[in-house]
């Protein structure tokens, strides 16, 4: 049976001023007195006409369910599906090496550490990578340094520093104050002490890249002008910490050429490390943004962002470098990422300029000094150091994995004068 509302012209005489029954204003003013009457109200002792519901086909009952057999059926529940047996998470295969364009989310990464005594993996030897700057302007300078009979000849010693990419008014410091201490066993001593004081201050033991907190990966930003060794540098630190049983994920934001984040991509699978990577020519800010997105939701320990070789003077690159920057404390608000600007030590003098203009643009935190093993100069550290006051954190002396050596400034002048 179906209620329905009394037919429409029927309720209107309900509402209709005019009726008989209505009430009227009493002043003319047209508000009346009395209690409210809901106009949809259907009148007392109303009852429905069959005849109102002739458009209302009836419906019929349903027909009744008979079981195969004749009997009534039973009420059983649906057959609930067995979930499927998950494998236990170390069996899990592991995300591909090369993630593009796919969903960020994602099992979270149990690092298998690669096989070990590989010949590549070998730690590099600081001694043998200083050997050009040990055997080149460090040799020299003993040499000035023990002098004829009158003692040290300082004008010497002072171009040989200068010679060495110590930096002019550097050098001069340096031979000054070398001049000017007593407590110094020898003139070479002198000196090897006013350089090493020239490196700034550092934590004790080894340093390693900090989350901002508990669930955010540790950030690290790789910057530096064309060709200094960026990537290359990316793949050795990528091995060095998943060979500590750490899990990295690599963002190719040198979008710049096509090859670029093919070359991280042979990196992040030669070191057992995921890549987020974006098409050519892709904003580098929209990568790294990615990439933070599926290292949170991954719970990867480092993420490390390459970033296109730029010249220091172009000042529209270096905007773009700056919005990088701020895209990582947008993605992680309070991450202080590690901002480590790539060095080539061949370079000279000229790397000063460009470690400045890249301190400026995105607040340098440290320096890698790469191709040590190709200069015989290497007071370049030296300049920096004093320069910037942003510590050196390691040095490549070679092209192998294992040739990335932490800096540490005690091994480093002992090996330069060996
Ligand atoms: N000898 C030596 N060569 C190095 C070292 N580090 C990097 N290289 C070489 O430097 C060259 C350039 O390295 P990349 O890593 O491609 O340099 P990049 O800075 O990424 O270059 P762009 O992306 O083009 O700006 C490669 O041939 C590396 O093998 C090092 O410490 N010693
Ligand atoms: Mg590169």
């Amino acid at each position: 049976m179906f209620w329905r509302r009394k037919p429409r012209d029927e309720a209107a005489d309900i509402d209709r001023p005019d009726r008989e029954d209505a009430p009227t204003s009493t002043d003319g003013s047209g508000i009346v007195d009395g209690p409210f009457v809901d106009p949809d109200a259907v009148p007392a002792g109303w009852e429905p006409d069959p005849a109102d519901f002739d458009d209302v086909p009836a419906a019929e009952p349903p027909p009744a369910a008979v079981s195969p057999a004749g009997a009534p059926p039973e009420h059983e529940p649906p057959p609930v599906a067995e979930p499927p047996a998950l494998d236990p998470i170390e069996t899990r295969p592991a995300p591909p090496a090369l993630v593009t364009d796919q969903p960020l989310w994602g099992p979270a990464v149990v690092p298998t550490p690669p096989a070990a005594g590989e010949p590549d993996e070998t730690p590099g030897d600081l001694a043998a990578g200083l050997e050009k700057s040990r055997t080149g302007f460090i040799g020299r300078l003993r040499g000035f340094l023990v002098g004829g009979p009158a003692g040290p000849s300082w004008d010497d010693v002072e171009e040989t520093l200068i010679a060495g990419d110590v930096g002019a008014s550097l050098a001069m410091d340096v031979v000054e104050r070398a001049r000017a201490r007593h407590d110094a066993t020898t003139s070479e001593a002198a000196v090897r002490a006013e350089l090493a004081a020239l490196l700034v201050p550092r934590e004790s033991g080894e340093w390693r890249p900090a989350p901002a907190g508990p669930g955010s990966p540790a950030v690290i930003l790789v910057v530096g002008v064309n060709g200094t060794g960026k990537t290359t540098t990316i793949g050795k630190l990528a091995s060095r910490y998943h060979h500590e049983g750490r899990s990295v994920l690599l963002a190719a934001a040198d979008t710049f050429r096509a090859a670029a984040s093919e070359q991280l991509g042979t990196w992040a699978a030669r070191s057992g490390s995921q890549i987020v990577s974006h098409a050519p020519g892709a904003d580098p800010g929209a990568v790294v943004f990615d990439a933070l997105d599926a290292a949170v939701a991954r719970h990867i320990d480092i993420v490390i962002a390459d970033t296109a070789g730029r010249l220091h003077t172009k000042v529209n690159l270096m905007d773009e470098l700056s919005k990088i920057r701020r895209i990582v404390d947008k993605r992680l608000p309070g991450a202080r990422p590690e901002t480590l600007f790539v060095l080539d030590a061949t370079t000279g003098q000229n790397g000063l300029a460009q470690a400045v203009a890249f301190h400026a643009a995105v607040g340098l935190t440290g320096v890698v000094l790469t191709k040590l093993d190709s200069t015989s100069k290497g007071g370049i550290v030296f300049a920096i150091e004093d320069s910037l006051k942003v510590p050196v954190r390691f040095v490549g002396v070679g092209e192998k994995v294992g040739d990335l050596l932490p800096f540490d400034p005690d091994a480093f002048v002992a090996a330069l004068f060996a």
